[in-house]
């Protein structure tokens, strides 16, 4: 029956790198249900960066993002013999899992993300992110638009509303009218990136009587990120 497992043998391209993207199903209606804040809810992202953490260790990747609810994973070194049905499922269980056991809390349903992967060359990484990153940016205005609306006007019309404008113009209605999306957390607008740096720790050295400084790499959770750009990701990934 093996000749059966038709999708077995789908692989990645030889030496590509891949961004794994995955995203949480229902999520609208899991925010709904556990009355998530609007736009933006810090226990629901402090979840998220965990999840993100778990990955990281669990996965060693070069590279995460995440806004809202989904992940993107860089990967230079690819598991599974470049399997794609390993691939995705094995991520997309742990990601569940690790995101319910990170929750605490009773959901109704079980919780689960979609996975699919992206291959991609050198060039087209620094590309890929900031696509990402723009939409990060395009639901943050979205999500203070309509909240904004919303304060104002029935939902469908709110809704409607918000459908006829373009980013720039929402912008404007809520410096308009007194909010300033400027002064939001980098966090709400960029997008959270997850890598690793070089912790210095500085210890006595008792053979040589002198202080010493070694480096160890630890994963750095990046609130603070960035408009993503070619440099950012040379000097992160180096030009390979
Ligand atoms: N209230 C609230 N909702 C959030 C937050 N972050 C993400 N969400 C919700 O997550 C949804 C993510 O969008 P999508 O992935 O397009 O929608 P989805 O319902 O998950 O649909 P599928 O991914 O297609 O299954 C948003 O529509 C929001 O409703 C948050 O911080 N607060
Ligand atoms: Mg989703």
């Amino acid at each position: 029956m093996k000749e059966y497992e038709i999708y077995a043998d789908l692989r990645i391209p030889f030496n590509s790198k891949i961004v794994l993207r995955l995203d949480g199903r229902n999520f609208h209606s899991f925010s709904k249900k556990m009355e998530l804040n609007k736009p933006y809810d810090d226990k629901f992202y402090k979840i998220m960066v965990e999840v993100c953490k778990d990955l990281f260790k669990e996965f060693s990747p070069s590279f995460i993002y995440t806004f809202s609810d989904e992940i993107n994973i860089l990967l230079d070194n690819i598991p599974y013999n470049g399997r794609v049905e390993k691939i995705n499922s094995v991520f997309a269980s742990f990601t569940s899992s690790s995101f319910t056991s990170n929750y605490n809390e009773e959901f109704s349903k079980p919780i689960s993300f979609d996975s699919r992967i992206i291959p991609l060359n050198n060039e087209d990484v620094f590309k890929y992110f900031k696509w990402r990153q723009d939409e990060a940016w395009r639901n943050c205005v979205n999500g203070y638009g309509i909240e904004f609306l919303k304060s104002k006007y029935p939902s469908e019309i709110a809704n409607e509303k918000i459908h006829g404008l373009k980013s720039f113009d929402i912008h404007e209605l809520l410096f308009q009218n007194g909010i300033n999306l400027n002064d939001v957390e980098n966090w709400k607008k960029r997008g959270i990136a997850f890598y690793k740096k070089n912790k210095g720790v500085t210890g006595f050295n008792k053979a040589k009587n002198i202080n010493q400084t070694s480096y160890r790499r630890f994963i750095y959770v990046d609130c603070n990120i960035p408009i993503f750009t070619k440099e950012f990701f040379i000097n992160l990934l180096g030009d390979k």
